[in-house]
């Protein structure tokens, strides 16, 4: 029998870095503003928005968004209720200048007073999350990230960076995802900093009770325990749920023979990221994913936050994948006509009714399951007279030709 620790370790490895690969080795402060050009998918091509003056965006830089037609989820309407989406991973750096306008705030804290436990929780001063590795309600990456990514960071700004604040990048979710940002992982290798199935399963409970309705799990583990699995259970596939949410799980993508988990359950919320590289292509390498709600999202020469308040850099891989597809999902529940949808509505209505039934679908890929293809994750179904995405199929018309 494999101690708990070790039976996670997966979690730890990749999020000490594994799970990206580092397209570019600097990040920066200005970078952003100039174009990049590591992807074949829509290089530099006019924005779908014209109002978003982010200099990432502007600069043509942030394919990805477009890619899963991102700025449908911005805009004109009110949010009447903004969708919390966690972020389990090493801490973020919640001052980050794109971060920082875009945390879910946990109220009677915020009102409350230093040292107290002002909603009664078990948490004191749990204003923006909690750190379930050190107990504390500091979510900043703490360790070896502080001279290095941190993960976390990079994961919460494709969720919901802020647009339209002039600087920096903007996401899909940047108008209807608020973050709560769960540190369950530590950098400096050590047992304290393996990522426990006790640490996660608090987590998961903490995550529910405040709120959150999309858990972002960009990375995975190889086994688990039946406390984990009860856990899970009880979020993603109980009935009468007192909590439900919607995991979104990343399938990896560096050879793994398996899923791991959370993407290897089989509960029917959740919702797994395939990772596509480029010019619509499966990225090679990725697992074997269960058949379920399987969208395609992006992974490669994805830019986003730093470890410097206003750092960026550019990374790939399926980690990337999951945090959009998490960003995607949580801007389109905010917008109308989706906001008043619970879980189950929404998955049923959105997620199972339109989105794996886009016409989008990803490039064959070369092994089961999938030979054909995926389903493209998109908010096309948001799509107006008034407002188009270039990706959306428009009806008796093509789709527009790439340069
Ligand atoms: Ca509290
Ligand atoms: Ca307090
Ligand atoms: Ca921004």
């Amino acid at each position: 029998m494999t101690p708990p620790t070790a039976r996670a370790a997966g979690l730890c490895c990749l999020l000490s870095g594994l799970c990206l690969t580092q397209a570019h080795a600097q990040e920066q402060t200005d970078f952003q503003c100039r174009p990049v050009t590591c992807s074949t998918l829509l290089p530099s091509l006019p924005v779908d928005h014209a109002a978003t003056n982010d200099c990432a965006y502007r600069a043509g830089n942030l394919w990805w968004v477009d890619y899963v037609a991102g700025s449908l989820t911005w805009g004109d309407h009110k949010v009447e209720k903004a969708v919390v989406v966690a972020v389990f991973d090493d801490g973020a750096y919640i001052d980050h200048e794109d971060l920082r306008n875009q945390l879910w705030t946990n109220e009677a804290e915020a009102h409350g007073k230093p040292g107290v436990d002002d909603d009664r929780n078990g948490y004191v001063d749990d204003l923006h999350g909690w750190d379930f590795v050190d107990n504390s309600p500091d979510v900043s990456p703490k360790g070896e990230c502080r001279s290095r990514i941190s993960h976390g960071t990079f994961m919460a700004s494709l969720v919901a960076a802020e647009r339209n604040n002039g600087v920096g990048i903007a996401a899909p979710g940047s108008d209807g995802a608020r973050l709560m940002i769960l540190r369950v992982v530590g950098c400096n290798r050590g047992v304290n900093d393996d990522a426990n199935p006790q640490r996660l399963a608090r987590a998961l409970d903490y995550a529910t009770r405040m709120g959150a309705r999309i858990l972002s799990f960009s990375a995975h583990w190889n086994a688990t325990t039946p406390e984990l699995d009860r856990a899970f259970s009880e979020i993603a596939d109980r009935q009468d749920a007192p909590h439900p949410a919607i995991v979104v799980a990343s399938v990896p993508n560096k050879g793994e023979p398996a899923a791991g988990y959370p993407a290897a359950y089989t509960f029917h919320r959740i919702v797994r990221a395939i990772p596509i590289g480029n010019d619509d292509m499966i990225s090679p390498g990725t697992s074997v994913a269960p058949p379920g709600l399987n969208l395609g999202a992006p992974s490669a020469c994805v830019i986003g936050a730093g470890g410097g308040p206003d750092h960026y850099r550019v990374e790939q891989g399926s980690s990337n994948s999951t945090a959009i597809l998490s960003g995607l999902l949580a801007g389109i529940w905010a917008s109308p006509p989706y906001a008043r949808l619970t879980a189950d509505e929404f998955l049923a209505g959105v997620v199972r009714g339109r989105m794996v039934k886009s016409p989008r679908r990803s490039k064959p890929g070369s092994r089961t399951p999938y030979l054909d293809g995926v389903p493209l994750a998109d908010a096309c179904l948001l799509e107006t007279e008034r407002r188009k995405a270039r990706v959306c199929p428009h009806p008796g018309s093509q789709r527009e030709p790439r340069p």
